[in-house]
């Protein structure tokens, strides 16, 4: 299938947040989604596309390698992947107004916090080192960021870290941890990306016309 050289391939997220908006739009947008028997991809019977079921992560490294022409995915996802890549081959087509989420640092309740002057010499654990870094590098502060693949709110707790960086959304995360957000670092929502790698003459109209289709649902959500 990936050889195909007619037919685009789409990334969404498998299981998640993304997952069930992901598809709603593309639904939305016209796409007869094929109920196959696998789990891991998805005809589309009314146009030349096939959809890839896959972790969030591994969206950005996708499209940006050209084996999905688009994906769907988290801004903070792909801010955290371009700024380790040398040259990430991406860009935003457009915003889709869903999986809305702020990356917020956060510390202890009782804690003072008077500013990012407050982070000097301390430790902020994350799940997005690349962002956290960027951002302590923008406020000329030194401080260890502490990779956690998950979770993080428990580092204050466990004193892996004074500090966490992690994505809130209604706030009773931090909240049921003792925790309270000081700093918004990155405002984030679903974005719909595509590849700048080189793409066949059939694909670069069929995406046209598939951003089109998009264009319009989000035309009437505005
Ligand atoms: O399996 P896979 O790797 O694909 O999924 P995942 O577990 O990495 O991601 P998933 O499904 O949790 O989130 C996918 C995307 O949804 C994220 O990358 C964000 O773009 C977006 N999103 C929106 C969120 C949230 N809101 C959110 N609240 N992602 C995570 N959270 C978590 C947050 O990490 C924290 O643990 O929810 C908790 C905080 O929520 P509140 O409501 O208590 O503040
Ligand atoms: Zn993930």
């Amino acid at each position: 299938m990936l050889v195909d050289e007619t037919r685009l391939h789409i990334a969404i997220q498998k299981s998640g947040r993304l997952s069930d908006y992901s598809r709603g739009l593309l639904r939305d947008a016209g796409l007869r989604i094929q109920n196959g028997k696998n789990d891991l991809t998805a005809r589309v019977d009314n146009v030349p596309a096939d959809l890839m079921f896959v972790r969030d992560d591994d969206i950005p490294t996708f499209v940006s390698d050209g084996v999905c022409e688009f994906g769907i995915v988290g801004e903070n996802v792909l801010r955290e992947f371009t700024l380790g890549e040398a040259e990430p081959r991406i860009e935003i087509v457009a915003q889709l107004g869903f999986g809305r989420c702020a990356l917020k640092i956060a510390a202890p309740e009782n804690a003072i916090y008077e500013g990012p002057q407050s982070l000097q010499g301390g430790r902020i654990a994350t799940s997005y080192p690349c962002i956290v870094q960027r951002f302590l590098d923008d406020n000329r502060i030194q401080a260890t960021v502490v990779k956690m693949n998950g979770a993080v709110e428990l580092a204050p707790r466990l004193q892996i870290a004074g500090f966490i960086c992690d994505l809130v959304s209604t706030g009773a995360t931090l909240e049921a941890n003792g925790l309270r957000a000081v700093e918004t670092v990155f405002e984030s929502e679903a974005v719909l990306i595509r590849t700048r790698k080189p793409m066949a003459p059939a694909k670069i109209d069929q995406g046209g016309k598939l951003m089109s289709r998009i264009e319009g649902v989000l035309a009437t959500k505005e």
